[in-house]
């Protein structure tokens, strides 16, 4: 089984059987205007995972190995979105309110899109959530077990919230797990690295860690 040299030891990885899993890199996180900046947060910080990512999602599409990206969004009704989610942080703008980039973390709306660079392709899987885990109302154990993958190479935003939370979800399930240290983002960078290392720490008690360029020359070789 080829590596990637991560932390606390190294990562083996099947293939067939790894996914790449992009967390909500969307509009709605990552520019102004949208449910990030709402909650009163500094959207730039979350740019630097972009080109990152982009390197993991090239590496993985020259590779033909399948690739998931997800999408924090609710109902235009707001049917799934329990008013405790709405009311948390008392912010000017709700979610389903008209922002800049349409209603904020609507599907269909502009804010909710994934970023330009990162956009799926067709035949990339492409998960809704209304939840920060993915695996919470979603059908992607399904389409994991359909597709027999096993270990799950994480991207996305943010660091703390959806992505920590889908990967202790696909733990829990059973999934071999590595987040990609520079190809995710906090918009708290103290959050980011604490994140990291309790991922990392007692033998890799939730999964391994690795810079996008150790899982890209994995790829590669
Ligand atoms: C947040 C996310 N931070 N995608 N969502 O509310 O991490």
């Amino acid at each position: 089984m080829p590596t990637i040299d991560a932390q606390p030891y190294e990562f083996a990885f099947p293939i067939p059987g790894t996914a790449l899993i992009i967390i909500d890199m969307q509009r709605d996180f990552l520019e102004p205007g949208g449910f990030g900046e709402a909650l009163g947060n500094d959207v730039s910080r979350l740019a630097p995972a972009v080109a990152p990512t982009r390197a993991l999602l090239d590496a993985f599409r020259a590779c033909g190995l399948p690739i998931i990206h997800t999408r924090e969004v609710h109902r235009p009704d707001l049917s799934d979105c329990p008013p405790s989610k709405r009311v948390r942080g008392r912010g000017a703008l709700r979610i389903g309110d008209p922002g800049p980039m349409g209603r904020i973390l609507v599907a269909g709306e502009p804010g909710s899109d994934i970023v330009p660079e990162l956009a799926p392709r067709p035949g990339e899987m492409l998960i809704d959530k209304s939840g920060k885990g993915a695996f919470h109302a979603t059908p992607l154990q399904e389409v994991l077990a359909r597709r027999g993958i096993t270990h799950l190479i994480f991207a996305g935003v943010t660091t703390e919230v959806c992505v920590q939370t889908t990967m202790r979800e696909a733990n829990d399930r059973g999934y071999e797990c590595l987040l990609v240290e520079d190809a995710t983002e906090s918009y708290f960078p103290a959050f980011k690295a604490a994140t990291l290392e309790m991922v990392r720490a007692q033998g890799g008690i939730v999964g391994w860690t690795a810079p996008s360029a150790a899982v890209c020359a994995a790829l590669r070789a």
